[in-house]
């Protein structure tokens, strides 16, 4: 009898998932969307690769030289050139991609694909980069647009500039103390933990799923003095047991992985504006968004403050915003501190 292995019934890797998925929902679907997708699993692999052995390697480090900064000023690490190249070249062979922009790249590059370029990928392809030098957890984040139907034929990277409710999908490998690939296309939260064995991105988290309270708040204490009052009354709540629980601090200075352990365990994730950053420090297309549209797939909220992060309209490929984002009983609880 051909019975399959017990193993082999329970693994379902992303590219299996994805097809699945698509076949479940869009019936019609020609695989292309897989097929971009692969661009991104393959890309996060070389980079997973370079990450851990970045002790080992030459990599460690700036990238040199003095013009070797990024857009926001910022300088390079050689991984975060890397990442990028890596990424930039997994998805500028796949025909579907007509538009890439990346936080390390001041201009998005543009594809002259016609009609076979239906999708926008906006990415941070090495987010927290100040941590690889001292062997803390960093990550990839990424959304996936849709072209509009009326192309800008005279600027095609401003058709990136969509609120981030019209997102096709977004998600992030965090390179942590395993390596794990998180994705929504709008249809529940899926994470896959990397197989090193094998090199496959393995279902690990089905249908994932943000507890309605955690017991954790992240947000960087030092910047707490110069929050606007409504943000420091919240924290006091929450220092002080007003939210009816006990509450610890966590903050590791990675988006990806403060986000990911607040996917998991519920809680808050502040990043407010601050005196330095007065419209907020997080990018809005490539970390803010994909961020909050996985959280609200997994039952949590997303607000800058004043309005649902998805709902914000961008007028710059390297926005920034206020992100505020966790489970539903703490992100009423600052709402109701914001609107006193
Ligand atoms: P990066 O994309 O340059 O790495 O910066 C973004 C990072 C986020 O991962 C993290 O949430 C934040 O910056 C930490 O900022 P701070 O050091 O001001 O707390
Ligand atoms: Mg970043």
């Amino acid at each position: 009898m051909n019975r399959p292995l017990p193993e082999q019934q329970l693994i379902i890797t992303v590219q299996q998932h994805i097809l699945h998925k698509q076949k479940e929902h869009f019936p019609t679907a020609s695989g292309t969307f897989s097929w971009l997708l692969s661009g991104i699993t393959l890309a996060t692999k070389m980079i997973e690769s370079k990450v851990r052995r970045a002790g080992l390697l030459d990599v460690l480090g700036a990238a040199g030289g003095a013009g070797d900064t990024n857009v926001q000023g910022e300088v390079q690490q050689k991984l975060d050139v890397y990442a990028n190249r890596a990424l930039l070249h997994c998805l500028g062979v796949r025909e579907s991609v007509a538009v890439l922009a990346s936080e390390e790249n001041e201009l998005p590059t543009c594809f002259n694909r016609g009609e076979a370029g239906k999708y926008i990928v906006v990415f941070d392809p090495l987010d927290g980069s100040s941590n690889i030098d001292v062997n803390v957890s960093v990550g990839t984040i990424f959304s996936i647009l849709a072209r509009p139907e009326q192309h800008d034929v005279e600027d095609p990277s401003r058709e990136a500039l969509q609120p981030g409710y019209k997102q096709v999908a977004a998600g992030y490998v965090l390179y942590g103390s395993s390596t794990m690939f998180v994705y929504t296309t709008g249809q529940g939260v899926y994470g896959f933990t990397l197989d090193p064995a094998v090199g496959a991105y393995v279902l690990s988290h089905d249908n994932m799923r943000m507890p309605e309270q955690g017991k954790y708040y992240s947000v960087n204490e030092a910047n707490a003095e110069g929050f606007p009052p409504g943000y420091r009354n919240y924290l006091h709540q929450l220092r002080t047991g007003e939210l009816g629980r006990e509450y610890s601090s966590r903050y590791i200075g990675s988006l990806v992985s403060d986000f990911h352990r607040t996917l998991l365990k519920g809680g808050i994730f502040l990043y407010p504006p601050t005196p330095s950053h007065p419209t907020g420090k997080l990018r809005l297309l490539y970390e803010a968004s994909p961020i909050a549209f996985i959280a609200e797939q997994a039952g949590g909220v997303a607000t800058d403050g004043k309005q649902r992060v998805l709902d914000i309209v961008p007028t710059s490929i390297h926005q920034r915003t206020p992100l505020m984002v966790g489970s539903r009983h703490e992100m009423a609880a600052l709402a109701k501190c914001l609107a006193e």
